[in-house]
């Protein structure tokens, strides 16, 4: 009959990322994979905090008491507590950066690896108790040659990352990878505890049919950005308007961006003058990906990747996805300069 079998050969993440490192052949040591390790049960142990965080009386203000007298920690605290323990245990991190955290944390010697991660453990704050998409961004440095692991070994170029992802939190929990050489997705198995590789290969779209921007800060934006919304959405030559989708959760957005292409913009503006995003964080690990997929990611002015930080937890401008269409944008700023 024409009854499809269960699949007895399927692909998890770890499985797919040691095959991509037996390619690179003697440089491989394994410690990314186990960094990676790490990486998914920390979104595995979120994963399920967000799912029953109703539940459990997650959502909303830290601060609160349980009726244990235990203090009730919010999501994006809980997420980043977990995030730190699990990476300082895995034996392979040096310094870690955290959205949450002001400071960067230097991992003492007994833990010590070779690896930097910045990540934000939970974004779209403003979304989470309405239990709407949230996610994980993270990006991975190695530690300069001779280095004992200090700031600066994340005050680097976001082109100098050896690997960038989020995990999304939504109606499953997808992970999406790159460790500079394409784009995978994988999705949660709960019943397996697996990401399974069920998006391989993600190319954006050259061209796509949507933009995603906060239209509510219109009155802030700079003329390109101005002229270049207008003209996706008054065009001429008989060509059809684009539409509009914003969730404003960082991840949800660039997610399906990945995939149905167009364009997410947060733009810097005459109220917030880096714009709002964070640069280490987000933008880069997010620009990564769109780049190993095909697309572009641009301040306006120049390459994400290109940027180099003076700060961890500074903000940048970010216009990202399909080629055609931020190449359009760009087109818009190169006007003004
Ligand atoms: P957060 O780190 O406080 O969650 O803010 C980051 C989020 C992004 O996920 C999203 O792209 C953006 O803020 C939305 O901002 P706004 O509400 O101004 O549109
Ligand atoms: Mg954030």
């Amino acid at each position: 009959s024409n009854e499809e079998l269960p699949s007895t050969d399927i692909i998890t993440l770890t499985r797919h990322v040691l095959a991509q490192q037996f390619q690179l052949g003697a440089i491989a040591t394994g410690d990314l994979t186990l960094l990676l390790t790490a990486i998914q049960t920390t979104s595995k142990f979120i994963a399920t905090n967000v799912r029953k965080a109703r539940l459990i009386n997650l959502v909303g203000l830290a601060g609160n008491s349980n009726v244990q007298g235990e203090e009730q920690k919010k999501l994006d605290v809980l997420s980043n507590d977990i995030m730190v323990n699990s990476l300082r245990a895995s034996g392979k991190t040096a310094v870690l950066v955290s959205e949450e955290l002001e400071e960067a944390v230097i991992i003492e010697d007994k833990f010590k690896g070779k690896y930097c991660v910045v990540f934000d453990p939970l974004d779209g704050s403003s979304n989470i108790d309405a239990g709407v998409n949230i996610g994980t961004i993270f990006g991975v440095y190695q530690i300069a040659p001779g280095s004992k692991g200090t700031i600066s070994d994340v005050l680097r170029p976001g082109s100098e990352m050896v690997a960038a992802g989020y995990t999304m939190y939504g109606s499953s929990c997808n992970l999406v990878l790159s460790t500079g050489n394409g784009v995978n997705g994988y999705t949660l198995d709960t019943a397996l505890g697996e990401f399974i590789l069920t998006h391989p290969d993600i190319k954006i779209p050259s061209r796509g049919k949507i933009y995603s921007f906060n239209e509510g800060n219109s009155m802030y934006f700079h003329k390109p950005v101005v002229n270049y919304l207008n003209s996706i959405k008054y065009p001429t030559t008989g060509k059809l308007p684009y539409s509009a989708r914003y969730i404003g959760s960082m991840v949800a957005d660039v997610h399906r961006t990945l995939l149905y292409g167009g364009i997410f913009g947060y733009p810097d503006d005459k109220k917030s003058k880096s714009g709002k995003l964070r640069l280490l964080y987000e933008a880069f690990p997010m620009a990564y990906l769109t780049e190993q997929a095909g697309g572009v990611a641009s301040t306006g002015h120049g390459r994400i990747l290109d940027v180099v930080p003076t700060n961890i937890h500074q903000r940048c401008p970010v216009f990202l996805g399909s080629r055609d269409d931020v190449n359009d944008l760009i087109r818009f700023y190169e006007e003004y300069e």
